[in-house]
């Protein structure tokens, strides 16, 4: 009897294990839509449904359609989790393209690893984030590959360059592993590095960090930090008479920036891990639809995201010439998937692309970028030789 009940339960148990993939294919956008992330995060979301758009266009995964599910991660490590929940559990995702910070994705990634749950970060740059676990991967290649290059370009604009300061939030994850970069590169450039200071993402008052920087006298400011914060912190060393180079982290990296430091975003050192000039066919098409519809080029953070999704899609592609996604078990499909994310090769807008043995994106080229004001509220990022 007891056995018999046993018996039961475990095939019941198994039943509601085994649950197939339905269609279309939902895929989940786990982004800042709300909180200032969401300066990254709107981008993100058109770069997303562009993907959706495109590649749904072009048959999707084998004629079947796949379906985004967005779920809004706000700003904080609380607001990831939850999302990351509802579209393993609930709303029953193949995969995640997801979230917008790094100071998120260290807590909310280990949910997904845990259920075996494909995660491909879009915009994650700290060091250590496909380290996470085996579901981890990302396209936003990391601080280490990205950083360096602005401080170069700012040595080719200014070779007498010798003094610098460098500010950081140090309440984010993403902003200290940069910072720790730049301070690294700094030292190996030969700078001296006078001063540096730390702030938080949620301060608006930088004037004791401002006036510790002005007393240094230093040629060169270079800041990580977000958007929000790092747009008012530019505007206060500017309006307190900074007058030398200033280079700012990825989080200075979106033109929703701009309306924050106004004109005084003027000529801030941007590295950049996409160039909307980048040749690939992929890429040729992707910012053709972005530009018909918006009017300006694609920024990183759109390209990014579309490339996210298109991963997923192209790596779906393989499985679904094997055996139809729609008769997977949703379980088997998420590991499989995963394996064939990291050992695939995908034509995307940022180029030719692959993963290392962690899941970090390897990617062939990256850009700087000189911010150009029209007026206080319009500018653009202009790319520099
Ligand atoms: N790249 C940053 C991060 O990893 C921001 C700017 C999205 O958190």
């Amino acid at each position: 009897m007891k056995r018999t009940l046993s018996l039961l339960l475990l095939s019941a148990l198994s039943l509601a294990a085994a649950q197939k993939v339905a269609t279309p294919i939902a895929i989940g956008i786990a982004v800042a839509q709300t909180s200032n992330a969401s300066l990254f995060g709107q981008e993100q979301v058109i770069g997303a449904k562009l993907a959706e758009k495109f590649l749904n266009a072009r048959g999707g995964v084998g004629g079947t359609p796949i379906k985004l599910v967005f779920q809004d991660t706000s700003g904080d490590e609380a607001g990831a989790i939850n999302a990351f929940q509802n579209l393993i559990s609930k709303d029953n995702v193949v995969g995640i393209v997801g979230p917008t910070l790094s100071q998120q994705a260290f807590s909310a990634d280990p949910i997904a690893d845990r259920a075996k749950v494909p995660v491909i970060g879009p915009s994650n740059t700290a060091k250590g984030i496909p380290q996470i676990g085996a579901y981890i991967s990302r396209v936003s290649a990391p601080v280490t590959a990205i950083a360096p290059n602005a401080l170069k370009q700012a040595l080719k604009i200014n070779p007498k360059l010798k003094k610098v300061a460098v500010l950081y939030a140090q309440n984010d994850a993403f902003s200290t592993s940069e910072t720790g970069i730049f301070q690294q590169t700094a030292k190996d450039l030969d700078l001296n590095i006078a001063t540096v200071q730390k702030f938080q993402t949620t301060d608006n008052d930088f004037t004791t960090q401002v006036t510790a920087v002005l007393g240094e006298n230093v040629d060169l400011v270079i800041i990580s930090g977000l958007a929000n914060d790092s747009g008012n912190l530019i505007k206060q060393l500017r309006q307190l008479g900074y007058k030398g180079l200033i280079v700012g982290g990825n989080g200075l990296n979106s033109s929703s920036m701009f309306p924050i430091c106004g004109q005084y975003c003027d000529g801030v050192i941007v590295a950049q891990a996409y160039s909307p000039t980048q040749s690939s066919a992929a890429n040729q098409l992707f910012a053709r639809e972005y530009k018909a519809q918006y009017k300006k080029d694609p920024p990183q953070f759109a390209a990014q995201a579309y490339t996210g999704v298109q991963v997923f899609v192209d790596a779906l592609k393989v499985l679904d010439r094997k055996k139809k996604i729609a008769d997977w078990d949703l379980g088997e499909l998420r590991v499989a998937l995963n394996k064939q994310i990291l050992i695939g090769k995908y034509k995307t807008p940022l180029g030719e692309l692959s993963f290392d043995k962690d899941g970090d994106i390897v990617q062939q080229a990256f850009y700087v970028a000189q911010i150009k004001m029209k007026d206080a509220k319009n500018g653009t990022f202009v790319f520099l030789k």
